[in-house]
């Protein structure tokens, strides 16, 4: 509409100027020559009368002259006529002007002192009328009188109106005619073509390469499309190349690497590309408290650390929450930005969500509900039926987005986390053929536990809806199959690992998460990295001592109070320490709008600065405490200067940070103090394992650590080592890949 308003404003303000100065020049020539027509016939009736006024006014016949004025009476157009005598008294007028004689005889003036006839304009009740005076004189050239004769002149501007009328008629005519043709030409020579056009694209880039239409190649545009149809031809060749290529190569390479896994997903994939959804965005943008401009920060995720370098090795689509005011302001018209920003990889789309709906949706039900229920901590999940409610409004505002961005064959969405527990069903409501795998990052509860939560039907059934879904470990997946068993009726097969509700089978299989090979390379490390790490010592006072490292969201589950507790015991246990231990802890606040989170920041806070208090000798304190959110580049040489990493999670899926650690050690020199109830713990058998609650267990083990002999320290650093490096992210991406194409649907 705005463009066409754009085309026809200008058009319609120039036919229409264009009449109203035409129209104003006729009128104007119309009227004065009506008036000058008039003006001729008065004078000429005027001076005709001359005579016969001469002859009664000589003879004062005022019979004659009663006679003379009232011969008007009957005249088309002609008002009247008045006969003065030489002092300018009415001798007779004509009856249907007899108002006339209220007149006064200014107008009779200019006849009167120049012996000439003389015309003016004047009024006769409501109605225009037109006068001409002419001096009837005597044949010694006295006056005798004067006669008037007076037109109505109304029929002028009658004419004058009638005009105007048909003039704005054709103008109507001409308007309509032209916004019509202005229409049709819009549509023929742009708006068909564009639109042509666009489709094409559309359906180019959502992989409908079969319902192609040929562009149409004349026109304006004919060029356009030709160029435009020699491109996506070439690049559907070049994809095609790239695809067989890929596929020789996944097949010759053994340790999975980005490049492994771009060619794994090139080969899978085919045309399509990889959409991601979870709610924690990948990049966020924020003001700079120092600098006040926007900048942007990755937040700290396990969601986002493993998915990252996924879609960075691969390109894609990632849907996810834009959760701070800035972000609103770099996106493009569909809400999407191509991140990294300094190094584009692929497209972050965000989705938007009201105060309430994050209220309810992740605050409340996803994080004060499912996150309690599934993390064995003893903490009471809450479930309340406005946060349900707002959950599975924010579901559906998923879905939406995901749906937008499907490609038209073969669809493959890779959701993350128990955010999204229902968008599988609402995507295949009106996307059947979608192929939709969830990654569940935390543990599963057992079914007595899981039981406790009110919407267990609705949310199984929204799980069961997916064609894969993958935890980290074994016993997860067994305490799923179990839950779906015991709670609906369904169908578990535990050979193929499979749940079948009203005939639709779901798959589902363990994938233990890891971290990209990064952290292991020293070649990918900046050029001052060890410039960094003296300046870390000398600024913490870490010269000479024993470091362990601590980095965590601040969460309940982390065990973050209980490693305080241990600190304190083992020094006090062991006090030769003092003055030599150091724990080195960084804490990202996370999920702050929950009471229970900042009451948690504020108990880790005191139970800080009492173990520090109890045991600080001089400038020597055992805990430092850096409570803020760091980049990842940040957080790495923290792991290259720290001897030990403590991970105490009470209940952690896997635990990233300890995969990190390891990862980072390439010098071998380092020891990992890991909790049983992590899902790391399963693979990293070579670290010390403990047992969060026993604080005297906990306490120990640090200990343990500590004197661990050189050796045996190496060759369990190098085992875990060769975990991770086998084990990493693009071998877990690789085969849930491999596993959601062979569930491709026609
Ligand atoms: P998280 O609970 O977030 O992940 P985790 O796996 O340890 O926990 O990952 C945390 C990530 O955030 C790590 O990459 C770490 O480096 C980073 N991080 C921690 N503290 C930080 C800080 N102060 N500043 C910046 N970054 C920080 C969830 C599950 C886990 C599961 C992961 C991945 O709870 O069990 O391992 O998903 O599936």
């Amino acid at each position: 509409m705005k463009h066409f308003l754009l085309f026809l404003l200008p058009l319609l303000t120039i036919v229409v100027g264009g009449f109203v100065v035409f129209g104003l020049v006729q009128t104007n020539a119309q009227e004065k020559r009506l008036t000058e027509e008039l003006t001729r016939k008065a004078k000429a009736v005027a001076e005709s009368m001359e005579l016969s006024a001469q002859q009664i006014l000589i003879n004062h016949n005022m019979i004659w002259a009663n006679v003379m004025v009232q011969g008007f009476q009957n005249r088309e157009r002609v008002q009247g006529c008045v006969l003065y005598d030489d002092h300018l008294k009415i001798l007779a007028i004509t009856d249907r002007i007899s108002d006339w004689k209220k007149k006064g005889r200014a107008h009779l003036a200019p006849s009167y002192f120049t012996e000439k006839g003389h015309g003016s304009f004047g009024e006769l009740g409501n109605s225009p009328v037109y006068s001409y005076v002419q001096p009837v004189m005597g044949e010694n050239g006295s006056y005798l009188g004067y006669i008037e004769v007076l037109y109505d002149t109304s029929y002028i501007r009658t004419m004058v109106g009638e005009f105007w009328q048909k003039t704005s008629i054709y103008l109507i005519i001409l308007s309509v005619l032209l916004v019509f043709t202005t229409l049709l030409l819009q549509r023929q020579i742009f708006f068909q073509p564009i639109r042509q056009l666009t489709r094409w694209f559309s359906l180019f880039q959502k992989g409908d390469i079969d319902t192609l239409q040929p562009i149409r190649k004349g026109g304006i545009f004919g060029q356009l499309a030709t160029e435009a149809e020699q491109v996506a031809l070439n690049l559907r060749i070049a994809r095609k190349i790239v695809i067989e290529n890929a596929t020789e190569r996944i097949a010759g390479t053994e340790l999975w690497t980005r490049e492994k896994l771009r060619d794994l997903v090139q080969a899978k994939l085919g045309e399509n590309t990889l959409i991601v959804v979870s709610n924690r965005e990948p990049y966020m943008h924020v003001t700079d408290a120092k600098t006040g401009l926007v900048k942007c920060i990755r937040p700290a995720s396990g969601v986002v650390t493993a998915i990252d370098p996924i879609l960075r090795a691969c390109g894609g689509t990632w849907i996810a929450h834009g959760s701070t005011p800035e972000d609103r302001t770099v996106v493009n018209s569909r809400d999407k930005i191509g991140v990294p920003v300094e190094d584009i990889r692929y497209i972050l789309k965000r989705v938007w969500l009201t105060e309430e709906e994050e209220e309810g949706y992740y605050f409340g039900f996803s994080n004060e509900g499912l996150w309690p229920l599934c993390h064995i901590t003893y903490q009471r999940p809450v479930f309340k039926e406005k946060d349900w409610l707002m959950y599975k409004q924010a579901n559906q505002k998923f879905a939406d987005s995901v749906l937008e961005e499907l490609p038209s064959k073969n669809p493959y969405v890779f959701i993350q986390d128990y955010h999204f527990t229902l968008i599988a069903g609402m995507i295949k409501n009106k996307r059947p053929d979608a192929v939709c795998v969830l990654f569940w990052h935390i543990p599963w509860p057992n079914s007595e536990v899981f039981s406790t939560c009110p919407y267990q039907e609705e949310i199984l059934d929204g799980m069961l809806s997916y064609d894969l879904i993958g935890f980290h470990v074994q016993s997860h997946c067994n305490n799923f199959l179990e839950t779906a068993n015991r709670l609906l009726e369904s169908r578990v097969d535990p050979e193929k690992f499979s749940v079948t509700r009203f005939g639709r089978e779901t798959i589902v299989k363990p994938f233990p998460i890891s971290v990209d090979g990064y952290f292991g390379n020293p070649d990918d490390l900046p050029a001052d990295f060890h410039d960094q790490v003296a300046k870390i010592r000398l600024e913490l006072g870490l010269a000479n001592m024993i470091v362990a490292l601590g980095v965590e969201r601040i969460d309940y589950t982390k065990g973050l109070l209980e490693r305080m507790l241990a600190v304190d015991r083992f020094l006090e246990k062991y006090p030769q320490y003092k003055g030599k231990f150091v724990l080195v802890q960084l804490a990202a606040p996370s999920r702050t709008h929950i009471k229970i989170y900042n009451e948690l920041m504020e108990q880790l806070d005191e139970r800080i600065e009492k173990v520090n208090a109890k045991h600080a000798e001089g400038s020597w304190k055992p805990i430092i405490y850096m409570k803020r959110q760091f980049s990842p580049e940040e957080i790495r040489p923290y792991y290259t200067l720290s001897q030990y990493c403590i991970v105490s999670s009470l209940h952690d899926g896997m635990n990233l940070v300890a995969k990190e650690y390891v990862a980072s050690r390439s010098d071998l020199n380092g020891m990992l103090i890991l909790s049983k109830f992590t899902g790391a713990a399963r693979e990293l058998t070579d670290a010390v394992l403990i047992n969060p609650y026993s604080i005297e267990e906990f306490a120990d083990a640090i200990k343990y650590a500590i004197e661990m002999p050189r050796d045996e320290r190496r060759r369990r650093m190098g085992n875990m080592r060769n975990i991770v490096k086998e084990f990493n992210i693009y071998r877990w991406a690789g085969n849930i890949i491999t596993e959601m194409a062979n569930l491709k649907k026609g």
